[in-house]
């Protein structure tokens, strides 16, 4: 891994309904990712949190989209500092916020590589658009979004279209998926460990074949986004929707140590962290662990 990380805050809550996640690089921060990182040698820049527009009172009458407006503002803004960290050869970590903003962060990422790869750690596929999204909200849709699926005035963000292959992706930790998403990931061939699959082959099976599969696809970069809800409600309630039965604080260790043992991360993003739903700031400090974990922190 690179040994400068430029962290970016995203104080983002207009992807979604519940207050409270615009708090998460806050509560991140507060429980330390700095100096843990920095005791892991690391050189870190914190390059403080992006500007994000109002909450928009009424829904425009062209779309369903929440707040399409001011979340296409803000992807536009991070998708810009990403990419000046990218072309500073440093590695972005981008806190957020909810998951809408991976929409600006893979904008930033993906014209720097030809074949990037996308891990989508996460109970949810975020892959609705306008017509198959149940509620309107932007963070169930960042993934579709990359893959060129969904309103322009989102997939156009950066000044290019379709940032990621459907082949470049893996989603890890699949538990409640919406019909069109379902459709999406047959059609389009996403590879997808479900819970089913993390059960049954183990989180150690599931991240070798991961692995694997992203090497032989010959991606040139590797992008983390990591969905706090993921995991288990249990060791991350701090979330805004929680779906019971999922991946353990442990099991994600693993996996964050086995990414870190593949040298293949070349950005991540940490999201969906929601202070106010959260017990005394615990998924922020699991978030901060993982990023341990994720950036070589070893016991012995
Ligand atoms: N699939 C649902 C629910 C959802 C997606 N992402 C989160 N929740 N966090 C939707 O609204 O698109
Ligand atoms: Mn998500
Ligand atoms: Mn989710």
């Amino acid at each position: 891994m690179k040994k400068n990380i430029s962290i970016i805050g995203v104080p983002m809550d207009l992807g979604q309904t519940r207050r409270g996640v615009d708090m998460g690089p806050s509560a991140i921060r507060y429980a330390g990712v700095v100096e843990r990182l920095e005791d892991l040698n690391y050189n870190i820049e914190d390059l403080g949190d992006i500007e994000i527009g109002s909450r928009e009172k009424d829904t425009s009458p062209e779309s369903n989209l929440k707040n399409l407006k001011a979340v296409a503002e803000a992807s536009e803004t991070l998708a810009t500092k990403v990419d000046k960290v990218v072309r500073n050869g440093d590695f972005p970590l981008v806190l957020g916020g909810d998951h809408s903003i991976a929409i600006g962060t893979i904008a930033g990422l993906a014209k720097h590589y030809s074949n990037m790869g996308v891990i989508w750690y996460d109970a949810h596929g975020d892959l609705n658009t306008g017509e198959t999204s149940p509620s309107g909200n932007i963070h169930g849709m960042p993934l579709a979004v990359s893959l060129g699926l969904g309103n322009p005035v989102l997939t156009s963000i950066g000044g290019y279209q379709n940032k990621i292959k459907p082949e470049n992706i893996v989603i890890i930790g699949a538990r409640s998926l919406d019909d069109g998403e379902k459709e999406v990931i047959k059609e389009k061939g996403i590879k997808v460990f479900t819970m089913h699959e993390i059960d049954r082959m183990g989180m150690a099976t599931v991240m070798e074949e991961a692995i694997s599969y992203l090497k032989e696809k010959g991606t040139d970069g590797v992008h983390l986004s990591l969905d706090l809800d993921g995991l288990d409600p249990h060791d991350a309630p701090g979330v805004g929707t929680p779906v019971l039965g999922g991946i353990s604080y442990r099991e994600s260790h693993l996996a964050m140590e086995m990414l870190e043992e593949a040298n293949i991360l070349t950005s991540a993003e940490f999201v969906e962290v929601n202070p106010i739903l959260d017990e005394r700031n615990k998924t922020a400090t699991v978030a901060v662990a993982l990023m341990g974990s994720l950036f070589g922190e070893k016991l012995l």
